[in-house]
């Protein structure tokens, strides 16, 4: 098996460069001088300035981990998704050492921004489902409501993912128990609709992960799964096997679901590893000066069909990130944005009109903090970023390390650099001060590092 290995997404800070597409390149091209964004779930080998690896194996939350939960999320006590009543206790368990979701994490289930008809999620997905519906004759099933809870085999033995692999850890999974997660991806839905007999079929939702903090990444986000089965006759003529035609397939489609949705964009294949597909790719889209990850795919492997119920069959999946895409598309410049009920950001969108470019409404200089510490063996970045998302909530745009050295003495110290800043109005001095003060109280007590 390849080494399994997360990489920090570079901080992308500049705007869109929409540009002459770009033919596509090859699956096998080397791709040079680009950082990759994070993605637990596949390990493109893309240089990366910082390693944040922490390898866990799949074991019941580290102690320094427990008492990351805060009250900053008045939850609602319970939401229904999908016909599932969630109430706030079936998922925040603070007592259960195999529990690590948090109220902010809880008051986000149910929202469902891709299913209004109006947000630039909705918007999204709804250009995405007519290019389906125009291309492929309403051949795809459609899902949105699926509940998010799911179990640890659908989320990953169901789709391969090995018992050892990085994205099973408590580190990057929210576990409500041993055996139950919030999906962190939408291929946690392949096999039961594959086993009920589903042979195309796209199912969008929300997904959850412990993730670090920056601009286009966010702990919840949303994704869209395609997926298609071939059998034998689809690819008899084609002079092709199985998989050559399932993956020529696949990039086809994704290529003019591309041009569907940008028209003309700077883009690129990059070769990567999925447990559950081969070969696997991604692809990226030139965004802010960087290029920014939008989806993975590739042919999906044997096992999960054979299983299934679909021997002898090809298929080809795909997940991709519906924000990612949404903020190329509408210049939204921070992830967090998707979550306003600000009127100023909810009033620019509308059902039908994809690519409106978002007019910032006000622009508030972020406030910067730095903070250093030295670090112990249990210490990750994700459970840093929960303990800052938990008490400063969306007013936190980015945590930062600036600065990383061993001593003699064989001790490591980190510093962070943590961005502070409304995307709806100005802080004050005392609230900023505040807000760091309980991060530096909550970090030492929670994490157990030495504050320097
Ligand atoms: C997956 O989740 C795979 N399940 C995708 C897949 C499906 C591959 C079917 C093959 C076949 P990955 O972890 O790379 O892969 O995430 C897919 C996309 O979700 C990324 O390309 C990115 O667009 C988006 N994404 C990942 N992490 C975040 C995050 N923290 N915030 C916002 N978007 C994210
Ligand atoms: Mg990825």
């Amino acid at each position: 098996m390849r080494p399994l290995i997360r990489t920090a997404r570079c901080c992308l800070s500049a705007r869109v460069r929409a540009m002459a597409t770009l033919p596509m390149a090859p699956a096998a091209t080397a791709i040079s001088s680009s950082s990759s964004p994070t993605s637990p779930l596949s390990t493109s080998s893309l240089p990366h300035r910082l390693l944040l690896a922490r390898f866990l194996p799949a074991t019941p939350a580290p102690a320094g981990t427990r008492g990351l939960r805060t009250s900053a999320a008045a939850a609602a006590s319970a939401v229904e998704v999908g016909g599932v009543n969630i109430a706030r206790e079936d998922v925040v368990k603070e007592d259960d050492p195999t529990n690590n979701v948090p109220d902010t994490i809880f008051s986000k289930i149910g929202l469902q921004l891709h299913r209004r008809d109006n947000h630039p999620l909705g918007i999204l997905k709804n250009t995405i489902y007519d290019y389906f519906d125009k291309n492929f004759a309403g051949e795809f099933d459609k899902f949105d409501d699926l509940c998010p809870l799911v179990s640890v085999k659908q989320n990953f033995d169901d789709v391969l993912v090995p018992d050892d692999h990085v994205s099973r850890s408590y580190n990057d999974t929210y576990y409500v128990d041993g055996q139950t997660v919030l999906r962190c991806h939408t291929s946690a839905h392949q096999a039961e609709l594959l086993r009920d007999g589903r042979t195309h079929f796209l199912v969008t939702g929300d997904v959850y992960r412990r993730d670090s903090i920056d601009s286009t990444h966010y702990p919840v986000f949303h994704q869209m799964e395609g997926f298609r089965v071939f059998s034998p006759d689809d690819w008899s003529g084609s002079g092709m096997d199985g998989t050559a035609y399932a993956a020529a397939e696949l990039k086809k489609t994704l290529e003019g679901l591309a041009r569907h949705l940008f028209g003309a964009v700077e883009m690129r294949w990059v070769d990567t590893y999925f447990p559950f597909t081969n070969p696997s790719f991604e692809l990226e889209i030139y965004f802010q000066d960087d290029w920014l990850e939008v989806l993975g795919c590739g042919v999906t492997e044997q096992e999960i069909l054979k299983r299934n119920g679909r021997t002898d069959h090809v298929a080809w999946a795909f997940g991709l990130g519906l924000e990612r895409l949404a903020m190329v598309l509408f210049d939204i410049p921070d992830i967090r944005l998707f979550w306003s009920n600000d009127q100023r950001f909810t009033s620019q969108f509308s059902e039908g009109k994809l690519g409106v470019k978002f007019k910032p409404f006000s622009k508030f200089p972020p406030c910067y903090k730095d903070m250093s510490f030295w670090i112990n063996d249990a210490f990750t970045e994700n459970n840093l970023c929960e303990i800052v998302r938990g008490i400063a909530g969306d007013l936190v745009e980015e945590v930062k390390l600036i600065d990383n050295f061993t001593n003699k003495k064989g001790m490591t110290s980190h510093c962070y650099r943590i961005a502070y800043r409304s995307m709806e109005r100005s802080l004050t001095d005392e609230e900023i001060n505040d807000l760091q003060w309980n991060v530096r109280e909550a970090v030492k007590s929670k994490l157990k590092v030495e504050l320097r």
